[in-house]
């Protein structure tokens, strides 16, 4: 039996978890009693919790479900989240009670960067060097040029559009965005920037659309530098180009969660509406089961690889 690694960010379980959750994305540093207060705020603008550790987990049943239906019984899924339950450690250690013997690891994010795929991969290793495992696995690194993802991704862009008028999709703007990270990746050469790029072209291409941006979205509120531009900033200077009908695409996203429900959906919209824009964004995938088709070849065809 292969395993299957399924992993994601994780999201806290309840109100009286944000603490924890905080405290362990800002590996271990308690946030201030202001920046607590303001996650608070915004779990609360989106109706107090966050769908994202329920979605991930349907995401996970339906691709065990997929792969059943592609592969007869020869995978076994495991979940394991990077800040919440049931953690990756978690996740590593029920594999190897199955008898799992090797497994392929799967992050629920297109994009690579040291910073986000690489963190889930660092926790694999550290998790089996402290069990004393030696599972061998294969981690899936990204897959932001799957033309399975690719073809999903520009239906969505494609229906999205038809919220918009045939006059207003004339001059319509397309930004593809992804979750920001401190600008010391530029110094790394890390990949990420330039694959956030290639997925939005390979996106436009397959829509025919040639107006498109790209921006950054939910830069962390901390001191160093983040990645640019902001996708609030890119909808200002969009309006201040004449610019009034947006369409955002959240590509490095998979799930409805925070930083697409409120940094999008709330505080952009906010400003979009501010300034006369109509902003709209293509729906998630959350557990399309299309979507998880697409996730179930992938790992078929990484798990064929020597
Ligand atoms: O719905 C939810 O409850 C979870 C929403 C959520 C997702 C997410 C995805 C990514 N993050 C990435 C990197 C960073 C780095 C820091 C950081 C901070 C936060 C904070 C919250 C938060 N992130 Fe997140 N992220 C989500 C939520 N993230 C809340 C706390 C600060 C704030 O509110 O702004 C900075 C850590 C530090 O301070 O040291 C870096 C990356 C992704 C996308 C890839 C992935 O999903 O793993 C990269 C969803």
């Amino acid at each position: 039996m292969m395993g299957v690694l399924v992993m994601a960010y994780g999201s806290a379980q309840d109100p009286d978890d944000l603490l924890r959750y905080y405290t362990h994305i800002r590996h271990g540093r308690a946030p201030s009693p202001e920046q607590l207060e303001n996650l608070r705020m915004r779990y609360e603008a989106i109706g107090g919790f966050s769908p994202l550790t329920a979605i991930t987990q349907k995401q996970a049943a339906g691709l065990q479900e997929a792969l059943n239906v592609m592969a007869g019984e020869s995978f076994q899924v495991f979940l394991g989240l990077k800040h919440s339950p049931p953690f990756i450690d978690e996740a590593i250690l029920d594999m190897a009670r199955a008898g799992i013997e090797r497994f392929v690891a799967l992050v629920l994010a297109p994009h690579y960067s040291t910073m986000s795929v690489g963190e889930y991969f660092d926790e694999i290793r550290e998790s089996l060097a402290r069990h004393n495992l030696s599972l061998p696995w294969r981690g899936i690194s990204s897959w932001y040029q799957n033309c399975r993802f690719i073809d999903l991704v520009a239906h969505r862009v494609l229906k999205a559009r038809e919220k918009f008028s045939p006059d207003e999709q004339a001059d319509l703007v397309t930004i593809f965005t992804a979750h920001s990270l401190p600008q010391t990746i530029y110094q790394k050469g890390d990949p990420y920037p330039t694959e956030l790029r290639q997925s939005g072209e390979l996106v436009a291409e397959a829509c025919g659309i040639t107006r498109y941006r790209y921006a950054w979205q939910s830069a962390g509120r901390t001191k160093e530098p983040w990645m640019g531009p902001d996708i609030v900033d890119t909808v200002r200077q969009l309006a201040s180009e004449g610019y009034y009908h947006v369409l955002i695409c959240p590509i490095g996203f998979v799930s409805d969660h925070l930083e697409v429900l409120y940094d999008l959906d709330i505080e952009c919209q906010q400003v979009a509406q501010d300034l006369g824009v109509h902003m709209e964004r293509t729906a998630s995938f959350n557990d399309d089961p299309k979507f998880l088709e697409m996730l179930a070849h992938l790992v078929m065809e990484t798990s064929q690889l020597e």
